[in-house]
């Protein structure tokens, strides 16, 4: 990370009036939420692939929601960091500025932030297994009342409210983040960049005429592609950038 890059990443921003956002798990990683590839990452003996599929929830919804009940309890006690703070006064200091989180923490909404599209759902919504036909519904109790937990509606077994491998995204929230992909400067930050479609925006972006950057602790597929990688901690680059934008 040079002033010299952190610079032109300012005087961008500074002449933008559409920005968008992409974040994934190194946004949360300095408020102690577990990253996915990272140190942590792993449950037990399992990835995150093995667990996070409609196959793995049929095959054994007990084991899973023991995964989800875990990640509740380590993200509950999780703060919003710096990083989160800079993003969400961001998104109102555009003209249009836009978030994409892969993130299912919802760090983001406890910072406040505008204009968020949570395009892999969240840890603290549920909704029917069975898909009765009652609408999705919030439960931020930790530990979970009962476990499983059933749908209020029906009875019957809940699931996480989250996107699970294998599944589309949310509808309203991929067309929100491909109408996105039209702006002046498109930031991707504390991603792996290999969860698809979501690693495809920045490449959208690009094809579009966005100005693009990445801020990552390491090299990622995207690096090469974008007009800036700057290598750092999300929690101290973003702070840092947002000094040098212009009031
Ligand atoms: C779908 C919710 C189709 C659940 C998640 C094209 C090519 C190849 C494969 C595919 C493709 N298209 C689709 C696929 C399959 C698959 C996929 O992409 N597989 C990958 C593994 C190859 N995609 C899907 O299945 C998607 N669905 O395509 O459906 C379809 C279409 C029509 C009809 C039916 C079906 C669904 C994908 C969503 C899955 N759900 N999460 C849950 O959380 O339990 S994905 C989950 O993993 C996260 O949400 C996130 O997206 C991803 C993890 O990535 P990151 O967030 O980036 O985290 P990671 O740990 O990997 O990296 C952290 C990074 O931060 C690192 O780079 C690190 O260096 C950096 N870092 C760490 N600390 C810091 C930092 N940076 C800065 N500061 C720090 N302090």
């Amino acid at each position: 990370m040079s002033d010299e890059q952190l610079d032109l990443l300012a005087h961008r921003l500074n002449r933008a009036t559409r920005v968008t956002i992409l974040t994934g798990a190194g946004v949360s990683a300095a408020s102690g939420v577990p990253t996915f590839r990272g140190s942590g990452g792993l449950w037990r003996q399992f990835r995150a692939e093995d667990l996070a599929t409609p196959a793995a929830f049929s095959r054994d919804p007990v084991l899973v929601w023991e995964w989800y009940a875990w990640r509740r309890e380590r993200i509950a006690a999780c703060k919003a960091n710096p990083a989160h703070e800079v993003i969400a006064r961001w998104s109102t200091a555009f003209d249009r500025c836009t978030v994409i989180t892969q993130n299912v923490d919802d760090l983001h909404v406890q910072a406040g932030t505008a204009n968020l599209l949570r395009v892999h759902g969240s840890l603290w919504e549920l909704s029917c297994w069975r898909v009765c036909g009652a609408p999705s519904w919030r439960d931020e109790s930790v530990p979970l009342r009962t476990l499983p937990p059933s749908c209020p509606a029906c009875g019957g077994l809940a699931r996480p409210g989250v996107v699970w491998f294998g599944e589309s995204l949310p509808h309203r929230e991929l067309e929100a983040a491909a109408a996105a992909c039209d702006c002046d400067v498109f930031l991707t930050v504390g991603t792996s960049a290999v969860v698809y479609p979501a690693a495809g925006f920045v490449h959208e972006a690009k094809r579009r005429g966005a100005f693009t950057a990445e801020l990552n602790l390491e090299l990622t597929p995207a690096s090469a592609e974008v007009d800036l990688a700057i290598h750092g901690p999300a929690d101290q680059l973003l702070p840092n950038i947002a000094q040098r934008l212009t009031p």
